[in-house]
């Protein structure tokens, strides 16, 4: 089985839909560029929010990142990533098998799981009038995230190897900084170190940055 990344783009290119302040958009921005699939990836901007945008059609759930490749639409972001690293022949981003792989992914969604935890509380504060904002829906959703960033800071992937579980801890890590719907950098500070050491050896990770 061949896995390609030609799509209905410009040039016959594949087409993301996500917009650059996505953080699970940046996971897979972030894996087509260490992948060097980036040049072969239209990305088109979507708008959740937009009810005309055919990104609804694409992925029935409405949500971003979305990538149209190879006759396949496929989301979400942790199957795009197994998709890209498979293009690029297995085993790059994704340990192939084993324990490794199992703790691998499990890490990976450790971290988004944390990503959606701080979004849910983000669009509580977007969605809700202010006298409709629940504290104990939003003590739920922080909770997930301090136990989620204990875990991670006690047992974190190594941040100079580029995998599945890093970019996603980035990721999540940089979508906290940018939205602060907890502030972590004082209780968690491995974590900033950790940033800090990832950052330094993914220079995707730079190339996707946006407004932190
Ligand atoms: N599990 C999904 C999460 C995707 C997600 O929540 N994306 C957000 C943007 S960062 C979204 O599209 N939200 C719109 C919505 O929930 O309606 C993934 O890994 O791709």
């Amino acid at each position: 089985m061949t896995y390609e990344l030609s799509g209905p783009g410009a040039q016959g290119r594949a087409i993301l839909r996500t917009t650059p302040t996505s953080p699970f958009g940046r996971k897979v921005r972030i894996a087509a560029q260490v992948l060097r699939l980036d040049h072969q990836i239209e990305e088109r901007p979507a708008n959740t929010l937009d009810q005309t945008d055919n990104l609804r059609q694409q992925n029935p759930l409405g949500k971003m990142p979305c990538l149209l490749a190879n006759g396949l639409t496929m989301y979400d972001s942790r199957v795009i990533l197994e998709y890209l690293d498979a293009v690029a022949g297995g085993g790059k981003l994704i340990p192939t098998a084993g324990a490794d792989r199992f703790q691998c992914l499990t890490l990976a969604n450790l971290a988004d799981g944390v990503a959606d935890a701080g979004l849910l509380m983000v669009y509580e504060g977007r969605f809700r009038n202010q006298d409709q904002t629940s504290d104990r829906w939003l003590d739920h959703q922080r909770g997930k995230v301090a136990r989620g960033l204990d875990a991670l800071q006690a047992a974190p992937p190594d941040p100079r190897h580029t995998d599945v579980a890093s970019i996603s801890l980035a990721c999540m890590l940089s979508y906290l900084d940018w939205r602060r719907p907890v502030a972590w950098r004082d209780t968690w500070a491995g974590l900033g170190a950790w940033l800090d050491s990832f950052a330094d050896a993914e220079p995707a990770y730079n190339a996707t940055r946006i407004s932190e």
